[in-house]
């Protein structure tokens, strides 16, 4: 039994305002319950490892490497600490919490991961090496599955715990979090009837190859394409000149970047000049490509994803193109593509961009992007020939009256904006 521990938070959603008083003796009923809730209800799908009772306004601090909970806000509330099986032929198990208020609205809110969230506990979450060599039950975990099978736990945990069911579930995550709603609306339609997922990390598949493709493009530090963070400086203040206006207002903000027809070539260096105050040709060179979509293959006609936009260039430094390369994407060929714990991204080519498509690990993705259709399982003579349309399949989702927001930040730094606009 392996010890991936996607850190799930389901909160029953708290009816109570804040403000309000609980009487003693319910809070010590409460209390009672929470504490005895563990030994009464067992079950082959999960177990109980803890059971905390914290008052209105108790200190709740819980933070370690994957998840910052440090607050004395909360109304009174039950914190069960759970193992899920997610695969009972053999054991595996993932982590979850369900977090039970004293006073209850009969509403459920899941809470999704960031990064590797789904990781080792014990790890960073933007360590994936949980997941490999050959750690499938890991992959398919973090895929999918440990989400689905905590909702169906907490979903029967909450009903015995307040002798009446649900009448509402929401779920709210980004970046990963995005990702894992995206899938549950696709394959579990009945998990959730709201989501609010902000800048999903969708198509994984196709955003890996585009974070490594980003940071090679001026990597390494102090190559003639490295861009310094004061030359990012520079160039923002060169997109805003060019753009702030468009949305008639001087206010620092270009309020539509895909409007922005940005210019970096009027900082293009003359002769003789001083390098930390324009753009040397090759740098120049990487930034076209930096905010350009990502296309691959033959005459570069296949899509992957799409570019950094005018305007973010302050936070663009401290993410894909900042002096130290953004790990996901190693990992992700590392331990979840290839099973090659000495790839690295620099090795990054066209065949390994394919191959990850196509494996598409844990079908972590909503469908099975085809963007890829190669001629034979060789990796060496992978060939990129065919394009189709990215199609999540959405339909059980919507048919039974579900609803999603989606959102994304211009400047992510980590995860562009084109995959949640259409156009
Ligand atoms: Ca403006």
């Amino acid at each position: 039994m392996t010890s991936l521990i996607p850190f799930l938070i389901l909160i029953p959603v708290i009816a109570a305002q804040l403000g309000q008083q609980h009487s003693p003796f319910f809070s010590l009923a409460q209390n009672s319950r929470c504490s005895t809730f563990s030994s009464s209800f067992r079950s082959k799908a999960f177990t109980i490892l803890d059971a905390i009772y914290y008052p209105a306004y108790a200190p709740v601090d819980l933070t370690n490497g994957q998840a910052t909970v440090n607050t004395t806000a909360l109304p009174a509330f039950c914190r069960l600490v759970l193992r899920i099986v997610t695969n009972p032929g053999n054991g595996k198990d993932a982590g979850a919490e369900l977090w039970l208020p004293d006073e209850w609205n009969e509403r459920l809110l899941g809470f999704g991961n960031g990064g590797w969230g789904g990781g080792d506990h014990t790890g960073s979450m933007w360590d994936g090496s949980f997941a490999g060599p050959g750690n499938d039950d890991a992959i398919i975990d973090f895929a999918w599955r440990a989400l689905h099978m905590t909702t169906v736990v907490v979903k029967s945990l909450t009903t015995e715990f307040y002798y009446r069911p649900y009448t509402k579930s929401y779920f709210m995550g980004c970046s990963t979090g995005g990702r894992q709603g995206i899938k549950a609306m696709s394959i579990f339609p009945e998990d959730y009837d709201g989501l609010v997922l902000g800048s999903p990390a969708n198509p994984f598949g196709q955003l890996m190859p585009w974070q490594a493709r980003q940071g090679q493009l001026v990597h390494p530090v102090g190559s003639p394409p490295w861009i310094p963070e004061k030359t990012w400086n520079l160039i923002h203040a060169e997109a805003v000149k060019q753009c702030d206006m468009l949305d008639g207002v001087q206010d620092g903000i270009i309020l539509d970047p895909l409007a922005c027809d940005f210019h970096p070539e009027t900082l293009q260096c003359q002769s003789n000049a001083d390098a930390s105050t324009c753009l040397t040709s090759e740098r120049l060179s990487a930034l076209r490509h930096l905010y350009a979509p990502y296309y691959v293959g033959p005459n570069n006609q296949t899509y992957v994803f799409s570019p950094f936009v005018p305007g973010g260039e302050y936070a663009y430094p401290q993410g894909l193109v900042g002096e130290k390369l953004f790990r996901m994407p190693e990992d992700y060929y590392r331990y979840f593509v290839l099973n090659d714990t000495t790839w690295q991204v620099s090795m990054l080519d066209e065949a390994v961009v394919a191959m990850g498509i196509d494996t598409n690990p844990g079908q972590m993705d909503v469908s099975k992007i085809l963007l890829y259709q190669r001629r034979n399982h060789q990796l060496r003579n992978a060939l990129l020939v065919r394009t189709q349309t990215y199609s999540p399949n959405l339909t059980a989702f919507f048919a039974r009256g579900g609803k999603v927001l989606q959102y994304a930040g211009w400047d992510d730094e980590l995860v562009s904006t084109g995959h949640s606009v259409s156009s």
